[in-house]
């Protein structure tokens, strides 16, 4: 019997810095029930859902950089979404900042989670390819992830959830060939991904001008050679000084894009996504355990690569 997971990507229009968490809840609220009329099982937002992307920023008062992140999940502003979850019965994938206190040390990780349909978190993400520096750059945009999050230190876990194995990645993270292989080689059925991609962040118009394409190219050859589902999500529009792309979308193991969004705005799209799909080409194309060499990749596999310093 086919397995469906009904899932929708929440898209988020941009989140100004002076738009408080219960306006954004509210926002990220009346999407879960859009979905749910649309009779969806899970709702995917993107990362960093709950406040404007604040790493274009310096920011170096401690209680001002603090306040975008949350110290509990749920906490007293998100616990309007869990309790409309439990309420409608449909899931959820939340991106959001992270502190945790561990050995009288403050840890700050840019963290994802999934929430099932009773309203217990299921699975839990820490972003491990963080892009950008930790200082200040010359140039008059900045990109400052390295200065405010560690690397995730949960490695890709796959879990079961809606039937199937689920697995979680976060923007920069769908750069990798080896996010999606990681979870592939554990048998991930469905990726869910939140993104905040800007433009012009490096004053490369070349690349500013293949933002898009080269989105959908590292979603849809993730997707296809690890024979998921990916369902990609992003916070987008204009939001204060950045310009962020938008182009969520949900892709089958084939590769194929399934949904797209039209819209810089709050957007939710919607496929119904059979489990199964990715089965043929499990059991043979991208048979991982029949087909992949990986004892004659040399030591490729064990080194870094090159470093190119950064300008
Ligand atoms: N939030 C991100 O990780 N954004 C990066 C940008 C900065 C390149 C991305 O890969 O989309």
């Amino acid at each position: 019997m086919a397995r469906f997971v009904k899932v929708a990507a929440a898209q988020m229009g941009p989140v100004q810095r002076s738009e408080d968490r219960a306006s954004v809840v509210k926002r990220l609220v009346r999407m879960m029930q859009e979905a749910h009329g649309w009779g969806c099982d899970i709702v995917v937002f993107p990362e960093l859902a709950l406040t404007t992307f604040f790493p274009r920023w310096l920011i170096e008062d401690e209680d001002e950089l603090d306040s975008y992140y949350e110290t509990a999940m749920p906490n007293t502003d998100v616990q309007p979404l869990f309790d409309e979850a439990k309420k409608l019965g449909i899931g959820f994938c939340l991106g959001y900042c992270e502190i945790v206190h561990e050995n009288g040390r403050k840890r700050r990780f840019n963290t994802s989670i999934t929430v099932d349909k009773s309203g217990e978190i299921i699975g839990k993400y820490r972003k491990i390819h963080m892009p950008g520096n930790s200082e200040v750059w010359d140039k008059p945009a900045q990109h400052l992830e390295k200065r405010y999050f560690e690397i995730g230190d949960l490695g890709f876990p796959v879990f079961e959830g809606f039937g199937g194995k689920l697995g979680m990645a976060i923007c920069n993270d769908r750069r990798w060939p080896e996010t999606y292989r990681c979870m592939g080689l554990q048998g991930v059925e469905m990726v869910m991904i939140g993104y905040n991609t800007p433009v012009g962040i490096d004053y490369n118009f070349d690349h500013d001008v293949l933002a898009s394409f080269h989105n959908h190219l590292v979603l849809q050859a993730g997707a296809h050679q690890n024979s998921t589902w990916v369902v990609a999500v992003a916070k987008c529009g204009i939001e204060e000084s950045s310009k962020m792309i938008g182009q969520s979308c949900i892709i089958a193991p084939s590769g194929e894009i399934v949904a797209m969004s039209s819209t810089l705005g709050d957007e939710v799209i919607v496929h119904k996504c059979d489990l199964d799909a990715g089965l043929s080409y499990k059991e043979d194309l991208f048979n991982l355990g029949l087909h992949r060499r990986p004892e004659h990749y040399g030591l490729i596999v064990e080194t870094a690569g090159p470093v190119t310093p950064q300008k």
